[in-house]
């Protein structure tokens, strides 16, 4: 079957970040900012969209049938992967006899749906074929570079990136030794498989991806060698996946640490299979900490310029691969058995700035009431106290050797609401916006501009709202010490 293709997927990430610099350059003054621009948002879809970032999930194309699953499929994600459609067990069943049946149903689905669709997985130990069992090192090295080559070229111009090699590595950092391509190739089979990826589609990206590679730790220093010597020997590699099959309350606390040391070695960073799973039964606390933990993970991707996205594995709780794998857990998804939204809905919209709605306001016709004769009452004249103007900052930071991300919590504490606002404040010590997000922020000299983005500009009095920023700074990193807010002092939470 033939597709129109939208745009292709990485073209629209870079129009939109083109459009993002092209907005902050006409504004920004001095030293550079980047703002991402606001526009309403009625999904996660739109609001990851909005801010230049991928949101996918994991598609059974099986499932496609069900209109609940199709309706969230269709319109809360701007990219898919192929759950199980395009590893090597399904697209060559029998030696170089190539089976794209399912496979092509996920590429139509992007090309139709207009989603970036991403390739899972070229070289994996596990889900190979039986017929590669009885290879030799030198014969499954042949099939290996022939299934890499008839799969990447099959899909070529329609997958934007490929997990190239899925998983190749253990716990300690050493390569897994219980691969078939690993025990008969040797250590040799990631390399090849990169190059042979690059030879059949020069455009595609090429990430190796991999599990309980999160956080700073063998496994993921491992991968972090590896990339750093295919870059220096030109080893074409451009990305790593981070799966992130998590836990509820166990993010862990050197995540977006991790994430940019990867990009710092020149390198896309991406979470590519979030899914944060419980002990069953879930309860309203468990789901508040799965909630939370979700918030987190697309707040440290959001506050990594290089990471391009998050992937959740899959929709809904009663397809996810949690509970056939770890016994007495699961409910890991966003969605619940029977597709309610979980906490973690809102909490992912929170880490955007929140859902707003792009229906107009709902306009009530006038009522008309018959005129009531009431006799004169003579009321003493009311003074009602002018509106107290407030504000309360609360600036919360974490850093490292030069760089940092600030979260920054505006609350409106006077009695009237606010509609628009601008936020003022100087850095202390020389430090520089690289990336703002929430927000168009700016930046002239040491001196800071916050103006609101267009879904966070009303602020309820007693409300509050978020905006953030990436920054660099020269090995001292002062938070400012005053904040105004259309020319008010707040105080500092
Ligand atoms: O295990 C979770 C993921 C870990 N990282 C790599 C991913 O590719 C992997 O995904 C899972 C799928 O979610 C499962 O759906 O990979 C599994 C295979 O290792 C998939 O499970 C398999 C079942 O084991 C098969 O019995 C089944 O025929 O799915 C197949 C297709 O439904």
């Amino acid at each position: 079957m033939s597709v129109t293709r939208p745009p292709a997927p990485s073209s629209r990430r870079a129009a939109l970040r083109t459009t993002a610099v092209a907005l902050a350059a006409t504004i920004v003054v001095g030293a550079a900012a980047v703002a991402i621009p606001a526009q309403a948002a009625s999904s996660l879809k739109d609001l990851a969209t909005a801010a230049g970032k991928d949101i996918g999930f994991a598609l059974d194309p099986n499932r496609l049938s069900e209109s609940a699953y199709k309706s969230i499929a269709d319109s809360e994600f701007n990219l898919v992967v192929a759950e199980n459609a395009m590893k090597w067990d399904a697209t060559e069943p029998s030696q170089n006899s190539f089976s794209y049946g399912q496979g092509d149903q996920v590429a139509n689905y992007a090309a139709s749906t207009g989603k970036e669709l991403y390739g899972h997985t070229l070289v994996w130990h596990s889900q190979m074929p039986s017929w590669t069992n009885s290879l030799s090192g030198s014969a499954l090295d042949s099939a290996m570079r022939n299934h890499v080559t008839n799969v990447a070229t099959h899909f070529k111009g329609k997958v934007a990136s490929w997990d190239v090699v899925n998983e190749a590595f253990g716990e300690n950092g050493e390569r897994r030794t219980d691969s078939a391509l690993q025990q008969k190739i040797g250590d040799g089979y990631i390399e090849t498989a990169f190059r042979t990826a690059r030879a059949a589609d020069p455009t595609a990206k090429l990430c190796i991806n991999d599990y309980n590679t999160d956080a700073i730790n063998s496994k993921s220093t491992a991968i972090y060698n590896l990339v750093r010597d295919f870059k220096a020997r030109g080893v074409p590699i451009d990305c790593v996946g981070f799966q992130s099959h998590l836990i509820i309350g166990q993010v862990p606390s050197s995540m977006q640490q991790n994430l940019q040391r990867f990009a710092d070695l020149g390198v896309d960073v991406r979470i590519t299979e979030l899914d944060i799973r419980m002990t069953m039964p879930s309860d309203s606390s468990k789901l508040a900490t799965q909630a939370a933990d979700y918030k987190k993970v697309f707040q440290i991707c959001n506050a990594v310029t290089r990471c391009q996205g998050v992937t959740i594995w899959g929709i809904t709780d009663k397809y996810s691969w949690v509970p056939g794998v770890f016994s007495g857990q699961g409910a890991a998804l966003v969605w619940d058995d029977n597709y309610n939204k979980k906490p973690a809905y809102d909490a992912i919209a929170s880490a955007f700035g929140g859902i707003t709605p792009t229906t107009p306001p709902v306009t009530t016709p006038p009522v008309t009431t018959p005129p009531v004769t009431t006799p004169p009452v003579t009321t003493p004249p009311v003074t009602t106290p002018p509106p107290s103007a407030g504000c309360q900052v609360s600036y919360g930071v974490n850093q490292w050797n030069t760089g940092f991300t600030a979260n920054v919590t505006v609350k409106n504490t006077s009695s009237s609401a606010l509609n628009g606002w601008t936020l003022t404040f100087s850095f202390p010590s020389g430090q520089s916006v690289t990336q703002a997000w929430s927000s168009v922020t700016t930046q002239s000299g040491s001196a800071v501009t916050v103006k609101n983005a267009a879904w966070n500009g009303s602020i309820p009095a007693g409300g509050s709202t978020q905006f953030g920023f990436n920054g660099s700074h020269s090995g001292t990193n002062t938070a400012p010490s005053s904040f105004s807010l259309n020319g008010t002092v707040c105080s500092v939470a």
